[in-house]
């Protein structure tokens, strides 16, 4: 909203010209919603308190995690807020794709709310039935889908590119809806797996959405694109605004939850972020650079689906004491922060294995 107001007036004074530069405006929106976080979390910690909204610990958890019952949750309002603020504050909102983005982040976010308020205020534990989430996320997914085509200049939204390979493209045609639907659902679910610990979800959730800056900045420069071989996406630099305000909102929550912490995002928190991600992936034409930078989410799924395959395949046996994966290290005895910060530290050598792949072509 200021580009679009102040720098229509560069003719005029020549310092609004600075409103034209995405680097500015990102930097700007990362401290906008940053502060708008810091701000408001202590006000929203108050009122989820007030409402009663907090989590319940359910019986089959480690047991270190009794000590979490009370804590509230639907932090992730807070995340949803200031980054959506900020992002209408600085990127042009003539551009098509942050709408889309806010679309489906906005869209997977009530369907989380709606979670999580049948769990903590209508003290339904089994929330909103699998089926019907899982339905809700794949209507949004494949509409966002069908949105990213229609806006689609250049015809590449169906195509697959592959990072080290410059000359593999394949045209998805129809099946790019499917495979668009599992991305945005399979990262909204990814996320929402990965948040069990505390700051666990939202420091690789920062790290990929600051990783995805530069993929989206990249990616809507003509001369960059060329120069790095990677597909040049008309208008996806704007989205660069839309994740540095991830980043400046994910940091903001995680003041707020940091271990010890006072506040969970809940599923209106996880499910939103992953889908934005998953989103973003699929419009920057980066989804593979996803899956390396998002390896922790990945990393935790496969943790998951290994268990559960295991578990039926030998009639009972358990190839990880818990899953998913953070449990494991908790029954082994390693502390939560190790836990969280050994995450983080792998969250961070996969940016720079993502980051590494725009000079592998
Ligand atoms: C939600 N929710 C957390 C909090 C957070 C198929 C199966 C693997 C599904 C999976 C599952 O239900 N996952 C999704 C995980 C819960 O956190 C709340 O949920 C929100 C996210 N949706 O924001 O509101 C608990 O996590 C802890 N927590 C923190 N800090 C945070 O910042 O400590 C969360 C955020 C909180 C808190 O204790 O209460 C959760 O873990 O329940 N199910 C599981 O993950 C279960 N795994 C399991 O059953 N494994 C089996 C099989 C099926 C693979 C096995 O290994 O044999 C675990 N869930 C629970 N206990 N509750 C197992 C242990």
């Amino acid at each position: 909203m200021l580009y679009n107001i102040f720098y229509p007036l560069s003719e005029h004074f020549i310092i609004f010209n600075v409103f034209k530069y995405i680097t500015f405006r990102t930097i700007y929106a990362l401290i906008t919603s940053f502060i708008i976080a810091v701000i408001l979390g202590p006000k929203i910690i108050k009122r989820l308190k007030k409402m009663q909204i907090s989590q319940k610990v359910k019986g089959y958890e480690p047991e270190r995690h009794k000590e979490k019952e009370g804590t509230p949750t639907m932090g992730g309002i807070l995340i949803i807020i200031s980054s959506t603020v900020s992002t209408l504050l600085w990127a042009d909102l003539r551009n098509s794709y942050i709408w889309i983005v806010l679309y489906g982040y906005i869209f997977t976010a009530l369907i989380g709310l709606y979670d999580d308020y049948i769990k903590t205020v209508k003290k339904n534990p089994e929330g909103l039935s699998a089926r019907r989430k899982f339905i809700s996320q794949v209507i949004v997914a494949i509409t966002t889908a069908l949105l990213i085509i229609w806006v689609d200049r250049a015809n590449i939204a169906t195509k697959l590119f592959f990072p080290f390979f410059k000359n593999w493209i394949f045209d998805l045609s129809y099946f790019y809806i499917l495979f668009a639907v599992f991305i945005i659902v399979g990262t909204s679910n990814a996320v929402n797996l990965t948040d069990g610990l505390d700051g666990l979800a939202i420091m690789p959730s920062v790290i990929s959405f600051g990783t995805f800056i530069l993929f989206a900045y990249l990616a809507g420069h003509i001369k960059f694109a060329n120069y790095l071989h990677i597909p040049y996406v008309s208008g996806s630099g704007e989205l660069s605004i839309f994740c540095g305000s991830m980043v400046g909102a994910g940091l903001g929550f995680l003041w707020f939850n940091a271990f010890p912490a006072s506040v969970f995002m809940g599923d209106v928190g996880s499910l939103s972020i992953g889908s934005a991600l998953g989103t973003i992936s699929i419009i920057v034409k980066q989804e593979i650079v996803l899956a390396i930078v998002g390896g922790v989410f990945v990393l935790e799924t496969l943790s998951v689906i290994l268990q559960v395959g295991f578990f039926k395949a030998t009639n009972g046996k358990r190839l990880f004491r818990m899953a998913p994966i953070h449990h494991h290290f908790e029954l082994k005895g390693w502390s939560e922060p190790k836990i969280i910060v050994r995450f983080w530290i792998l969250s961070f050598l996969l940016a720079l294995l993502a980051l590494s792949t725009l000079k592998l072509r």
